[in-house]
């Protein structure tokens, strides 16, 4: 399939492309660095400098000898993106293209409003370029859990029916969202439904949860092609932070109580859940959503975890809980459904103590690149 990766530099992207590229699709990738812009400004970079996306794409010619197509540029534009449409019109497309970080989005008012106007534009944007360019197109977009926050009741699969005086209709589940960022997510997800209904569109929204890891099948062992990685408060995510904490000798950052629950998956598993729902496209006129993870972890059960790769690692863990600087529930209930992907085929890969331990072993080849100034910034949703 000809598949366009928005977003295609990321974290996330980056890893897909070659996934896709691997298993025979053809890839275009897209990016306009705005992630790599502001974590410089932000004087918050990677844990190790990444080649930039066209020198990517060569080494991985050289690897796999399989082509990736690279166009640098801001998908919030509307000419760029039509001009990508113009030359490569593709089956599939995975929307990754926003700014992700929840701390970012509530940093300070510019912060935020960077936040929404990019996230929502570059989502109104791809609903636009499909509709007048390829309608046929299966628009795969990234969602959050954190769409739901952590309701009292179980989380259903996105959507929920409701039975009311005597009548029942299907609805979207509840949003709740934490961050600014979180509602963006929730202002993606009614757009698309909206143009669903009206436009016929094929949709598939993927609400996932916090991703940990760096190695994948197409990358290991081979540095030049690990994603970015970040474990500053603002870019990295809980698992990934926690492990540099580690061997940084730097205490964990538990923020609250730690009983914050969530729903964790393997960087291999996001690649794996992103390939099937491209090659499993949605209906025209449907908005399938599945919620992407594999297993739920709270902030404590994460922290011992690392202390006890720490100790197989000769290394002594300590635990800090610091005041939260976010606003969110410390202890709750979480149950939500996620059998939707494991049906699409999902196999997946659980945090067992060896894929910790391989994690570990990784970022200690970059110990002395560690910046531990960057590790705890305190951005407070109150400000
Ligand atoms: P990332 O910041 O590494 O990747 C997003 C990429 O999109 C960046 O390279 C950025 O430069 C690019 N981008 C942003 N706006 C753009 C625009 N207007 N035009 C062109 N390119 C643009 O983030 P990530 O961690 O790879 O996340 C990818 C997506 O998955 C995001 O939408 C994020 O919200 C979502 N997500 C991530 C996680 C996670 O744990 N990493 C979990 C759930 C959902
Ligand atoms: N946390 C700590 N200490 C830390 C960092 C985080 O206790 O040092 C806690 C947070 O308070 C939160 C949980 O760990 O309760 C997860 O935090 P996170 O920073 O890993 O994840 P989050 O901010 O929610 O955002 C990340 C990605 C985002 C994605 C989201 C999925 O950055 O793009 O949408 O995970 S989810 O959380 O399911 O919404």
């Amino acid at each position: 399939m000809k598949v366009l990766v928005l977003g295609g530099d990321g974290y996330l992207g980056w890893p897909t492309s070659m996934h896709l590229s691997a298993h025979g699709h053809e890839v275009m990738a897209v990016d306009n660095y705005l992630r790599r812009r502001l974590s410089r400004e932000e004087d918050s970079e990677a844990l190790f400098e990444v080649p930039n996306l066209h020198r990517r794409a060569q080494l991985w010619q050289e690897k796999s000898g399989k082509s990736i197509a690279v166009r640098v540029g801001d998908i919030c534009d509307w000419d760029f993106l039509a001009g990508l449409f113009g030359e490569f019109r593709p089956d599939a497309l995975i929307h990754y293209a926003e700014q992700p970080s929840a701390p970012y989005s509530m940093k300070n008012r510019a912060a935020a409003g960077l936040t929404l106007q990019n996230n929502v534009m570059a989502t109104f944007n791809v609903i636009q370029a499909v509709h007048e360019f390829a309608p046929e197109c299966h628009i795969v977009k990234l969602g959050t859990m954190g769409e739901y926050g952590t309701p009292n009741i179980d989380i259903e699969e996105g959507w929920i029916d409701i039975e009311h005086k005597g009548r029942r209709q299907k609805f979207l589940f509840p949003r709740a969202a934490g961050s600014l960022y979180h509602t963006t997510k929730v202002l993606d997800t009614d757009l698309l439904w909206f143009y669903v209904r009206t436009w016929g569109l094929r949709v598939t929204d993927l609400m996932q949860g916090p991703v940990y890891g760096l190695e994948t099948y197409e990358n290991r062992g081979d540095e030049s092609l690990y994603p970015f990685f970040n474990y500053d408060e603002l870019w990295g995510t809980v698992i990934n932070r926690f492990l540099v904490q580690a061997v940084a000798g730097y205490p964990l950052t538990v923020y609250g109580k730690g009983g914050q629950t969530r729903g964790y998956l393997d960087l291999r598993d996001t690649l794996q859940c992103l390939r099937l729902s491209v090659e499993h496209p949605a209906q025209a006129g449907e908005l399938r959503i599945f919620n992407q993870f594999v297993e739920t972890f709270s902030v404590n059960t994460l922290a011992e975890m690392v202390q006890a790769s720490g100790r197989r690692h000769g290394i002594e863990v300590k635990v800090n809980n610091l005041p939260n600087p976010r606003k969110e529930l410390e202890e709750h209930y979480y149950n939500p459904a996620h059998t939707g992907l494991l049906e699409l085929g999902l196999q997946p890969h659980r945090l067992t103590p060896e894929r910790m331990d391989e994690m570990l072993s990784v970022i200690q080849r970059y110990k002395d690149r560690i910046r531990t100034d960057c590790i705890f910034r305190n951005v407070r949703w109150n400000r």
